[in-house]
């Protein structure tokens, strides 16, 4: 059977491809949830892609994750260098496989960006490869998850 993974991203990703192309690419989140989706169906896997601006829901759908999920793809945004509550969320959903994914190589960018409250809760992360970081985290999920 299929195995059902979450993609699940965070603040001022659904403005991907309105704004700022030099920095994250012309795709939008939908052009992104649709190929995650046909990578999904190549590596069998299910795809749940979701976008929230709203730390909360983030937790929610985590926790939410820890029931109907093997695995999780995180781009939470800038929420990544801020939140504790998300970085207690993952924990909380031990031993669901978290790999936390970026558009943009977050540690060529400004310092603030180098700090990750978030990284040592998850399995891994994967940044800097533009949309196809999503890909990857795919790839690695299916892998770990097997
Ligand atoms: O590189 C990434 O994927 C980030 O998670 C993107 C976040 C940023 O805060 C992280 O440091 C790195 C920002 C997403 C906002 O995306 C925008 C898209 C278009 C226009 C403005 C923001």
């Amino acid at each position: 059977m299929s195995k059902t993974i979450f993609v699940l991203n965070g603040p001022n990703l659904n403005m991907l491809g309105k704004r700022e192309p030099g920095i994250y690419g012309g795709k939008t989140l939908a052009d992104i949830e649709a190929e995650c989706i046909a990578a999904g169906a190549e590596l069998g896997l299910t795809i749940d892609f979701r976008q929230s601006n709203h730390e909360g829901t983030l937790v929610d759908w985590l926790h939410e994750a820890a029931d109907k999920a093997a695995g999780v793809a995180f781009n939470a945004g800038a929420y990544t260098h801020t939140s504790v509550a998300l970085h207690d969320a993952i924990r909380a959903i031990s031993p669901i496989p978290v790999i936390e994914v970026h558009i943009s190589n977050v540690h060529a960018r400004e310092e603030f960006r180098h700090k990750s409250m978030i990284a040592p809760a998850v399995k891994g992360v994967i940044c800097g490869f533009g949309p196809h970081s999503y890909i990857l985290a795919l790839q690695a999920l299916k892998t770990i998850t097997q």
